[in-house]
């Protein structure tokens, strides 16, 4: 086969090996999409599925969008590869202007990788320099949370707090330290938007971990505003404005990985405005291309890209970098994205159907073995009791059920995620939370 023919079904299914993927179960039963269009897939069988995840929590736009798909195509005969490392081609300072556009004031500095994970592990190096370079080196340690999922590279499992992602990687890198997880069930279960109870979960940062470690010896903090692949737990209101008054009080950066809630999740165009809490850094990916080309990054605050620049006499200012930081074909795909996302005002659009979304969630309340609801601009979950002897059993038999009825959610533990692109409209609510809910009273 050469890479002109498109195959229909591929000739072995053996030599890849599928990442976070149960590839034996996968190759006796694929699921294998052909096509996608809005906000739909098509199977190699002809099926139509809506994709209720945004595909994985990325495709903001919705699918093969034309602004975005002409982009790219136009881009990949003009400049297929230039690098970054001292050469520029100018489409990553478009895009870099274009983001701090949308960022709260003074983050307005953007680094370029190719994924969540690379932005992560970026912002930590980040991190650690400027705290060196500020003359307070001592400054190492990092704060993740539990159930905070920071990408797959060995510092962003190391902040991160989902056990699985952990278990088999050692030591992972050293010096961190997690804050709790903010989900309480027995007070906050069902919560419409954030739950009320719970700002005092930040204080375990000023009462447990600062003396513990003392703060001259912490360099950051990282949570998802939101926390996404961990299980959609929604902040209580005023933690987050609490993280950042004991970071501010200790001099500890607040970095906040808006992987999932950057570019319109929750109704504006990043997460730290619709909390109005300004961190120190942004992670972002997903969002920026709408999932149609890798990319990834770090906006940082003009004080810490000042730090740099004023400490580098004549040499190079950040000793890091990834081959395709800044890549063209990925820069055109989010210059693409941008223009789409402003032209149908798709990052503010969840705050139109957010109450719609959240009644949709919060009907399933009631139904078998439901026992949270939970949502935030167009992100939610339910949860179910765990079935006696077979955590997450639940959540897979729907996440199964639905698909071979059309509709793709994501199943994390006993929860079943909800994240649909930004263009879904009402009726594309009804026919995913309907299906959902057919299978759901059904469950056993
Ligand atoms: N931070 C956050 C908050 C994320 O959600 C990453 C970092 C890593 O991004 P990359 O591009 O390296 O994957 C993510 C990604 C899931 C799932 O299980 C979630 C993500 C990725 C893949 C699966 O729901 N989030
Ligand atoms: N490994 C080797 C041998 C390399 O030469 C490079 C980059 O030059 C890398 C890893 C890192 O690759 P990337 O810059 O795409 O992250």
């Amino acid at each position: 086969m050469n890479s002109a023919q498109q195959p229909s079904q591929p000739q072995s299914l053996e030599h890849y090996w599928m990442p976070y993927t149960n590839n034996r179960a996968f190759k006796l039963s694929p699921r294998m999409i052909a096509s996608a269009a809005g906000m739909y897939y098509t199977t190699v069988e002809g099926k139509k599925v809506l994709d209720g995840l945004a595909t994985l929590w990325c495709v903001n736009a919705g699918h093969c969008r034309p602004k975005i798909v002409e982009a790219i195509r136009k881009q990949a005969g003009i400049l297929d590869f230039s690098s970054s490392f001292s050469l520029g081609h100018p489409l990553p300072f478009e895009v870099a202007r274009r983001i701090s556009e949308l960022t709260p004031a003074d983050l307005d500095h953007v680094f370029f990788v190719n994924s969540g994970s690379e932005a992560v592990d970026t912002a930590l190096k980040i991190a650690l320099a400027y705290h060196r370079l500020k003359g307070e080196a001592t400054r190492t340690r990092f704060i993740g949370r539990e159930r905070g999922y920071h990408g797959v590279n060995l510092a962003g499992i190391s902040v991160g707090g989902v056990p699985a992602n952990r278990k088999a990687y050692g030591l992972m890198i050293p010096g961190v330290d997690h804050l709790r997880h903010t989900q309480d069930l027995a007070r906050s279960a069902f919560s419409r938007g954030q739950p009320a109870a719970g700002a005092e979960f930040a204080d375990e940062l000023e009462q447990r971990i600062i003396p513990l470690h003392d703060a001259s010896n912490i360099a950051a903090v990282i949570v998802e505003p939101v926390s996404g692949a961990g299980g959609v737990l929604v902040p209580p209101q005023g933690y987050l404005q609490r993280l950042r008054q004991i970071c501010d009080k200790h001099g500890i950066l607040l970095i906040f990985d808006e992987v999932i809630t950057g570019f319109g999740r929750l109704g504006k165009p990043f997460a730290s405005e619709y909390f109005g809490v300004t961190p120190d850094l942004i992670t972002f990916a997903k969002g920026i291309t709408s999932g149609t080309v890798p990319m990834g990054g770090v906006i940082v605050k003009h004080g810490i890209y000042d730090t740099f620049m004023q400490a580098a006499g004549n040499g190079i200012d950040f000793f890091h970098g990834y081959t395709y930081s800044g890549h063209p074909l990925a820069s055109a795909a989010a210059l693409g994205t941008l223009d789409t996302y402003a032209e149908e005002g798709l990052l503010t659009r969840a705050q139109t159907l957010a109450a719609d979304f959240e009644d949709g969630v919060h009907a399933f309340k009631g139904l078998p073995h439901v026992i949270d609801c939970r949502n935030l601009g167009l992100i939610g979950a339910i949860e179910f009791a765990p079935r006696p002897g077979a955590p997450g059993a639940r959540a897979k038999d729907v996440f199964e059920k639905c698909w071979d009825r059309g509709v793709f959610v994501r199943p994390i533990g006993d929860n079943i995620a909800f994240c649909p692109p930004l263009i879904v409209e009402r009726k594309h609510l009804d026919e995913m939370f309907g299906v959902v809910a057919d299978v759901v009273r059904a469950l056993q």
